[in-house]
């Protein structure tokens, strides 16, 4: 599998592992094609488990894609995390956002990643009623609720391989965390409410850049202006994962946070968007 895109910034090549489904992984695969980087990708169906077989570990203790690789041995160098990923490649990126752009860019992208897609996406696979009155991806949901359970295949591992056992601890942490934010269906209406309130601030974001005019921008105009920076990259995977959710409608149409639905549709014409981030028949 291979992605092609126009310079790789002097940098030798690039692999990343993947799935292509997963959120953090979309986020960096779009960077990757906006600023122009040609990688391959290895798949790794972290919905099978597969993030905690101990080679793996070995790459990123955290069990989690996305992980690039750069080169091959012995000059070989591992990144982990896909803000770590995204900043890396900025290094070698031909064009950087302005200076002026971005501490704004920054913060937005950090307001970004408080926001919990994983357990909105797991907690909505996983209750009924929303279910109901989601137009829910029938793959995705089937895909999410067939996930192995990570907690007795971390313990399994532990007992497998003592050696591991910190990071395998450290992840147990993560995933009891996650599972404990959605234990209940009111913690799940709290993270949806969260995330509510996280798209009227993007709406009203849009509403101010677009100078009081009451009608959606209709150019090429997008968080931080006619630049398509990283804020834009990583909001754009959210509401890509709110739409396979089923949910875009609930949230964005065109009576109801109209600025909003109208950045999504420009979003919808943009190819790295598509390819990258909306589900094709192959999607899981
Ligand atoms: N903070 C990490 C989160 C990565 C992450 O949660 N990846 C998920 C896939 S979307 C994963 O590998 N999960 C494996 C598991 O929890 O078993 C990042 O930004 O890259």
């Amino acid at each position: 599998m291979g992605e092609n895109g126009n310079h790789n910034g002097g940098l030798p090549f690039l692999t990343l592992y993947n799935r292509r489904v997963s959120y953090y992984c979309q986020m960096v695969r779009l960077a990757m094609v906006e600023k122009g980087f040609p990688f391959q990708t290895i798949d790794v169906d972290y919905l099978q488990g597969q993030t905690y077989e101990p080679d793996f570990v070995r790459l990123n203790p955290a069990c989690e894609i996305p992980v690039l690789k750069v080169g091959s041995p012995p000059e070989e160098t591992v990144i982990c995390g896909s803000q770590e990923i995204i900043d890396y490649l900025d290094r070698f990126a031909h064009r950087g956002t302005d200076a002026e752009a971005r501490p704004a860019v920054d913060a937005f992208r950090r307001r970004c990643m408080t926001v919990p897609v994983s357990e909105i996406s797991l907690g909505v696979t996983r209750d009924a009623h929303l279910l109901e009155l989601a137009d829910f991806s029938q793959m995705f949901r089937t895909r999410l609720a067939s996930r192995v359970n990570r907690v007795s295949v971390i313990n399994e591992k532990i007992a497998a391989h003592p050696e591991l056992r910190e990071a395998y601890q450290q992840k147990l942490a993560r995933v009891l965390h996650s599972e404990d934010q959605i234990s209940t269906p009111a913690r799940l209406r709290g993270l949806l409410d969260g995330l509510v309130l996280f798209l009227d601030e993007v709406d009203l974001l849009l509403r101010n850049n677009s100078n009081g005019n009451p009608l959606p921008q209709q150019g090429e105009s997008w968080l931080f202006g006619a630049e398509f920076t990283n804020a834009d990259m990583i909001l754009a995977c959210i509401l890509a994962r709110v739409d396979l959710l089923g949910l875009a409608g609930k949230y964005w149409d065109e009576t109801e946070r109209i600025f909003l639905a109208d950045y999504y549709r420009r979003l919808k014409k943009r190819p790295s968007f598509m390819q990258q981030c909306v589900p094709h028949s192959s999607f899981a």
